[in-house]
């Protein structure tokens, strides 16, 4: 029994100075535990004569439950302090500035891409989009392009697979099949006597959006932005083209009396076809545009083939058209100083937080556009 009482003394005394939480289990353990001081006595009650055990039992059996008492009483204590602790080391310091807020930005070609859209929307035209998808007709046989054009050579353009019915889609080459698009709804049966067709001239629509080539350098990429515009109605000739596209470029680049010139050119799409170059200053180094006595090609445009009008079923003694199309990160780069296309796609936030727009202060044609 003495020696319980030292026992039950020198744990008490222990658990009481247990440090923390994993010096009191491995108290635990040494007096509870399998092979623990105080299991091997209740072990030894096996082996007593009953009247021992009736004496030994009881004494053995209170010192294991007093002892467990006092390890949890001690647990719960040490893991109180620990908390308090804690608490008191990880208090927040609401005074301390908060780490910046990365801000987002538009992209220069959306930025770009919403200027001319404004400009144009000015004018009276509207948006219109189509698939990036598009069928081979859309895309070259209604545009005029011959079965051996270039364009369609596999090396040119991307192809898909031919599909059940032998048909070969591709990723469009340009915007041209939007409007492809929209001159055939020209066609299209009202449902009723009494309901529009979609769409009747006059036309006036820009279309900008995502083309595709098999090209990759510093100033081609096989995914670039292009907007075409195209204005289809009666008696539309060359001079309604020149003005349109004068009144953009001065609009665009914030100058007035922007000086052009009109280089015959070839596109299937368009007859007489044209590339469009505006007057510009070279001599500091960077472009200017508005003075000067440097040329600077911008566009390609040219009256609607009359082929093209009758593939999509207007009748072109009836109806002319000009249309116009050009490159619209081409167009950022220029204005905006950017001297590779292909940072523009690779999506570093760097370059991004360098020559993106604040979604708050981006240049509008009430605000200005340069
Ligand atoms: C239809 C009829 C005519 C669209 C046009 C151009 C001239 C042109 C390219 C220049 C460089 C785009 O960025 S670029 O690759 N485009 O020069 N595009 S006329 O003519 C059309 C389109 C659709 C039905």
């Amino acid at each position: 029994m003495t020696d319980l009482t030292t026992l039950e003394a020198e744990l008490s005394a222990q658990v009481a100075a247990a440090p923390d939480v994993a010096a009191l289990e491995a108290l635990r353990v040494a007096a509870l535990g399998k092979s623990g001081s105080i299991s091997g006595l209740l072990k030894t009650l096996g082996s007593m004569s009953p009247d021992e055990r009736r004496e030994a039992g009881p004494a053995i059996n209170g010192l294991r439950d007093r002892v467990a008492a006092a390890l949890a009483e001690r647990k719960a204590a040490l893991e109180a302090a620990e908390l308090d602790a804690r608490l008191a080391a990880e208090t927040l310091d609401l005074t301390l500035p908060a780490p910046p807020r990365r801000k987002g930005s538009v992209h220069p070609t959306m930025q770009v891409m919403d200027e001319m859209t404004a400009i144009f929307a000015e004018m009276g035209f509207q948006v219109a989009e189509g698939p990036d998808i598009e069928t081979d007709f859309n895309n070259f046989t209604a545009l005029n392009f011959p079965e051996k054009h270039p364009a369609r050579e596999m090396h040119d353009t991307f192809f898909f697979k031919p599909g059940a019915d032998g048909e070969r889609k591709l990723l469009r080459t340009h915007t041209s099949p939007v409007q492809v698009r929209a001159m055939q709804r020209t066609n299209e049966k009202p449902a009723a006597p009494w309901i529009a067709t979609a769409i009747e001239p006059p036309i006036r629509i820009i279309v900008p959006g995502r083309t595709y080539r098999c090209d990759s350098d510093a100033t081609h990429s096989p995914m670039f932005h292009q907007m075409e515009g195209l204005v289809i109605d009666k008696g539309i000739h060359m001079g309604h083209l020149k003005w349109t596209l004068e009144t953009f470029i001065a609009r665009f680049f914030e100058v007035e009396g922007v000086v052009s010139r009109f280089r015959p050119h070839h596109f299937p799409f368009t007859e007489p076809s044209a590339e469009m170059d505006i007057g510009c200053d070279r001599s500091g180094g960077e472009i200017k545009i508005g003075t000067g006595s440097d040329w600077l090609e911008i566009l390609g445009c040219g009256m609607v083939h009359p082929n093209v009008l009758r593939f999509c079923g207007i009748d072109p003694d009836v109806y002319q058209g000009f249309a116009f199309g050009l490159g619209i990160d081409r167009l950022g780069m220029l204005k905006y100083g950017m001297p590779d296309l292909r940072d523009m796609f690779e999506g570093d936030t760097r370059w991004l937080g360098h020559y993106g727009f604040s979604a708050f202060a981006a240049p509008n044609p009430a605000t200005g556009l340069s």
